[in-house]
């Protein structure tokens, strides 16, 4: 479709492609556009008003909630519960998931969200995101246990990356697109079509500051990459949406490891690394723990924590060939 073609526009072609389809779907995207939107209103005015800073509490994963991270949470909670599509919410910042029954329709999809990813890079105004994984409710009663499906059970999954602009990419299983917040029409407009990654990239991104506690195959195959010819370029936000973001449009490789320090590395699985994981392959790239494919993890723990390999393809294969070091 055309660039500039608006998100709502773009959702309803995508509806019609499937003459079955009910437009629930299509509704509750809608409605997280919205929460989106909001998010960020707020995120670009952080440093004008005053929630900027640390609400002094932790979150279920022991990390300073930062006042725009309860913000951006609340914000996708109050939009998404009455729009009577979904059964059921689980987010970073919530221990517990939420059940939508009661006060609110009950709908049959399961929403599952880091409201906003990067967070400790709010205050020196480093780009930052929500990313979101969109799953069917496979039973009448919502319970935990609904949300504990492997990443190739999604049917929708992106992020909402609040950088120089704002950007919205995500796939439904039939291609990868980004949308580009227009603030003067409060619209996402079509920017980057069918986005695929380069199968090999010149960059990689990983906390070097953590190489002490790097198992052998993640030194070894760093080590390699700095050696090569070619040379490669070491690129760390620190906010892993922008990371994320960067290497899929340029090429390049994420890694979050295992670690002697952290033996399941640091970021979460349900909500971080299987939305990542299935945006990257269906741009034709590849994400792996290092020897599985994070997609065919089955979740135990609403919560858990996953290793990250994501990229493009080669380059994962390649930090993959490393693995057989791993324990050595
Ligand atoms: P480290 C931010 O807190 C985050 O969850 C990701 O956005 C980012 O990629 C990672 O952690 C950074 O972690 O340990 O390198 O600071």
């Amino acid at each position: 479709m055309a660039i500039g073609t608006p998100l709502t526009k773009f959702l309803l072609e995508e509806q019609r492609r499937y003459p079955e389809s009910t437009g629930n779907f299509t509704s509750l995207f809608s409605d997280l556009v919205l929460a989106a939107k909001i998010i960020s209103r707020e995120v670009n005015r952080a440093g004008l008003i005053d929630i900027l800073g640390s609400t002094g509490s932790q979150n279920v994963q022991g990390e300073e909630v930062q006042k725009l991270d309860e913000l951006a949470n609340e914000m996708l909670i109050k939009t998404m519960e009455h729009g009577g599509h979904l059964s059921g919410m689980a987010s970073e910042e919530m221990e517990e998931i939420v059940k939508v029954d009661g006060r609110f329709p009950r709908g049959s999809y399961l929403l599952l969200f880091d409201p906003l990813d990067g967070s400790s890079n709010i205050d020196v105004n480093i780009s930052v995101g929500t990313i979101f994984s969109i799953l069917k409710c496979p039973s009448a009663e919502t319970t935990t246990k609904d949300f504990l499906q492997p990443g190739t059970r999604q049917v929708c999954a992106g992020y909402i990356l609040y950088g120089s602009s704002t950007m919205l990419v995500y796939t439904t299983g039939h291609g990868v697109h980004g949308f580009t917040l227009d603030p003067s029409v409060g619209e996402f407009l079509l920017s980057h079509e069918d986005i695929r990654i380069p199968d090999k990239g010149k960059t990689y991104s990983i906390n070097e500051g953590n190489s002490k506690h790097w198992f052998p195959a993640t030194s070894m195959y760093i080590e390699k990459l700095k050696a090569s010819e070619k040379g490669c370029s070491a690129r760390y936000v620190g906010s892993l949406v922008a990371d994320f973001h960067r290497n899929l449009l340029k090429g390049g490789i994420f890694l979050y490891p295992a670690d002697k320090k952290s033996k399941n590395g640091k970021l979460r699985l349900l909500y971080e690394a299987n939305p990542l994981s299935f945006i990257v392959e269906q741009a034709g790239g590849k994400s792996s723990t290092g020897d599985k494919r994070i997609l065919e993890i089955v979740p135990e723990e609403l919560h858990q924590r996953t290793p990250l390999i994501i990229g493009s393809k080669a380059d994962v294969e390649e930090a993959e060939s490393f693995w057989k070091y791993q324990e050595a």
